[in-house]
């Protein structure tokens, strides 16, 4: 069901500072930056490796309230992993068939994630702590 790992989640307070210390550092390039209304972020993709099915990136985010889910995690856990994302090949299969196996699905309905992806979210108590993201790559014709 999982393709690849498509990108790990990192919340920080400052987007700037932490995409020059990850770009700098670890000599990554920034391929994307969005602001997600829905998700109560501001983030940047910088790219690690393509593989089959699309990228695989690390995701700054900053939270643009202090009640966003981002937001409340700084406040309870300061700064750190916040997500792990696998990339699916059918976003609502995957949903289907992970839901009927009891885990807790966050997400109704696939929504809108960074470069065009499709995403959904995993409750993290019912993936050992960790809050899991699906992820379908847009396209490569809807990523322009
Ligand atoms: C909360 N918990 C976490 C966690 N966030 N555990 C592991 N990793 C996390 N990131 C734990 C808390 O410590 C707490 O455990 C329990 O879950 C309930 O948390 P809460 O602080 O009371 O907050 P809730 O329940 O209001 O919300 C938590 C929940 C929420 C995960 C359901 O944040 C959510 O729906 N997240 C999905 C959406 C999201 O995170 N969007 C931002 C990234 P204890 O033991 O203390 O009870 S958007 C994104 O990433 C997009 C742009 C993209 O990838 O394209």
């Amino acid at each position: 069901m999982f393709m690849r790992i498509d990108h790990i989640g990192i919340a920080c307070r400052n987007l700037e500072e932490k995409i020059a210390f990850f770009s700098e550092t670890f000599e990554l390039d920034v391929v994307a930056r969005e602001v997600n209304e829905e998700q109560g972020v501001k983030e940047a993709m910088l790219h690690i490796a393509d593989g089959e099915g699309g990228g695989s990136y690390i995701q700054l985010l900053e939270p643009l309230s202090d009640d966003s889910p981002v937001g409340k995690f700084l406040a309870k856990r300061g700064e750190g992993l916040h997500h792990v994302a696998f990339g699916v090949p059918d976003i609502a299969m995957a949903m289907t068939k992970i839901g009927e196996k009891g885990v807790r699905l966050l997400d109704e309905r696939p929504r809108h994630g960074s470069m065009g992806s499709e995403i959904a979210f995993l409750h993290p108590k019912d993936v050992g702590g960790v809050l899991t993201e699906l992820v379908q790559a847009a396209r490569p014709s809807q990523s322009a």
